[in-house]
């Protein structure tokens, strides 16, 4: 779809986006994080708080599907050997499970491992990007911005895990970098509610200082609405 929508109801006030122009970031929701023996449950969070996302998710990714715009799903993961995971990250959470450790679900947070692969409900379609990323940020080690630019990308809509770690670092990445950003406010999750409220309000604050903030169905219906 070529053309400009809007989102009349986005905070701190109406954002405009053309799908032509806008991939649909998701970020992360990797067994890891949203199922137990995981690398999120091996540092003490309930994981069931990430699950309750994922319908309101597979409904914005499929109305987006429906329109051909650019889709890019991230993982946050390492080799395995290790080389990309810095002792100051590897050193710090659960002594007893920490990355590149055998869990109940592989290797934990490292590439190919059934611990590190997308959730079968959110698995990426032929021909949308998936890119593996080192850091907190989808930008950082990564080809993300030559991936955005060379498909004319200027626009972002976030959602994916969690809120205020790899979602909020990578958002503010982004807008660093000149693209205009929304975050999807239920397609968001932490596995501290009061961490993706402060988030949320920090990333829009301030006239949109980071960016926008608009529910899923409003997405929704400006992609089956139309321009007008
Ligand atoms: C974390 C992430 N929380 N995907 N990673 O360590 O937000």
């Amino acid at each position: 779809m070529d053309a400009l929508l809007s989102l009349d109801t986005a905070a701190p006030f109406p954002f405009t986006f053309n799908p032509a122009h806008t991939a649909l970031v998701v970020i992360d929701m990797q067994r890891d994080f949203v199922e137990p023996g995981g690398f999120g449950a091996s540092l003490g969070n309930d994981v069931t708080r990430l699950q309750a996302i994922v319908p309101a998710l597979r409904a914005l990714l499929d109305a987006w599907r429906a329109v051909g715009a650019v889709v890019l799903h991230t993982r946050e993961c390492h080799r395995p050997d290790l080389a990309d995971c810095p002792p100051a990250k590897r050193l710090r959470g659960n002594p007893s499970l920490r990355i590149g450790d055998a869990g109940p679900m592989g290797r934990v947070l490292i590439a190919g491992e059934p611990g590190a692969g997308i959730i079968p409900e959110l698995a990426p379609a032929p021909g949308e990007l998936v890119v593996d990323k080192p850091g907190k940020g989808m930008f950082y080690g990564t080809s993300v911005d030559e991936l955005l630019r060379e498909r004319g990308i200027t626009h972002l809509l976030f959602t994916g895990v969690t809120t205020e770690v790899c979602v909020q670092t990578s958002m503010r990445e982004a807008n660093d970098r000149g693209y205009e950003c929304l975050i999807v406010e239920d397609g968001t999750e932490s596995y501290f509610p009061e961490f993706k409220a402060a988030a949320l309000a920090m990333l829009t604050a301030q006239g949109a200082i980071v960016g926008w903030s608009a529910p899923s169905s409003a997405v929704i219906q400006a992609l089956q609405r139309g321009p007008g």
